[in-house]
């Protein structure tokens, strides 16, 4: 229906068209490995490209390895990751070490490069307290499980850098779902507000657990979420690990120079189950999107790239893949090192000063605990 208002900016549905038309699909890398936006380039050495693929393929070994050491019952809580590469590790990639990332549960790989050891990661998967104590100088908080809560805590470690006159930014993810959460809307509205050095990413992998992305909202794209609060935008192709970085580069540089937050959309697909709890995907997915996103697939796509600069090979590919077995192993036997987990360290651990009733209790698990 035409509207009845006929000065533009005093129509609402118009206003929204000309915010839609503006979220493109922003691309360097063509599912082909072909370079369809020169002028967008990262300015990335060789060793960095080569870096970029190691850490895309040795992260998709490691989630091979921990499905099927989920499955083995050697491993507890663990989130796919196949499919997320290029929007988890060329976000990462972007990073400084001073950086900080508040991670959800889905972004374990970014805090292992960003210098979590891996054992920890699998102490965290176990809901061993050690998986979270998180080393001196590693700048990661613990994977958040509550859908969108980090980015109110993003809005706060930013502008703490900010306060601190810090030149580093703080960096969460969140998903499709996350982006319909209150939370979603009440840190990126605080940051921009505050002008915090804030980088907000919402990895769009299609699904909330089984609910489409299409169910979630009435918005075309996520990224314009940013226009309602003031803050730049954009969507990203999330298969692209070269828009990716560029986009997360941009951001962080602006971030940095005092502009305040930015919103990242990456447009990517989980290829496994949401969790290894038990959800069923071929309950809610069709095998032909699934095939869809497969065609989109990061590796392949950079791969290519890389081969045609003569920059990787299969050799250089096997080596990173037996890398990844033999620190996967190594850190699996560190992490069975780990003592058994007694209350009495959940109840140490937790307080510096224990409050009387609680040293009660203590007494009576140290007893139980050394029998
Ligand atoms: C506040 C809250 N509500 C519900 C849940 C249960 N839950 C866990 S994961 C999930 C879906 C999240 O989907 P999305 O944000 O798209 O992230 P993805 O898992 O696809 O990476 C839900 C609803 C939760 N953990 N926290
Ligand atoms: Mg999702």
């Amino acid at each position: 229906m035409a509207s009845k208002l006929k000065n533009a900016q005093l129509d609402a549905k118009k206003s929204l068209e000309i915010v839609e038309e503006q979220f493109q699909t922003f691309q360097i890398l063509n599912e082909e490995g072909e370079v369809v936006n020169e002028a967008a380039m990262p300015d990335l050495t060789d060793a960095q490209l080569q870096e970029l693929m190691r850490r895309m393929v040795y992260t998709r070994i490691l989630d091979q390895r921990s499905i099927s050491l989920n499955r083995q019952g050697r491993l507890g809580f663990y989130a796919p990751t196949a499919g997320q590469e290029a929007s988890q590790l060329a976000s990462q990639f972007a990073l400084e070490k001073e950086d900080f990332i508040l991670p959800g549960y889905r972004d374990v790989p970014q805090i292992i490069w960003h210098g979590l050891p891996l054992y920890q990661a699998f102490l965290f998967s176990r809901g061993h307290f050690q998986g979270n104590q998180i080393p001196e100088g590693v700048n990661v908080l613990s994977p958040q499980i509550i859908i969108g809560a980090q980015y109110v805590q993003t809005a706060g470690v930013a502008l703490g850098l900010k306060k601190n006159g810090n030149k580093a930014v703080a960096i969460t993810y969140t998903g499709d779902g996350g982006a319909s959460q209150g939370d979603f809307y009440e840190g990126i509205n605080f940051a921009g507000a505050l002008k915090a050095p804030a980088i907000f990413i919402v990895q769009n992998n299609r699904f909330a657990i089984s609910t489409p992305v299409e169910k979630q909202s009435a918005a075309k794209t996520v990224a314009q979420k940013a226009v309602a609060a003031g803050i730049p935008g954009i969507q990203v192709d999330g298969m692209d690990p070269l828009a990716v970085y560029a986009a997360v580069h941009d951001a962080r540089e602006r971030a940095i120079n005092g502009e305040g937050p930015t919103l990242i959309e990456t447009l990517t697909y989980r290829y496994g189950p949401h969790t290894m709890a038990g959800d069923d995907p071929t309950r809610y997915r069709t095998a032909e999107l699934d095939n869809e996103w497969e065609k989109k697939d990061p590796l392949v796509r950079f791969r290519k790239f890389l081969e045609n600069k003569g920059l990787w090979s299969e050799e250089k590919e096997n080596e990173v893949i037996e890398q990844a077995k033999e620190d996967i192993k190594e850190a699996i036997k560190k992490a069975d090192a780990a003592p058994k987990q007694k209350v009495t360290d959940l109840m140490s651990i937790m307080f510096e000063e224990m409050p009387s009733n609680l040293k009660e209790q203590y007494e009576i698990y140290k007893a139980k605990e050394s029998k």
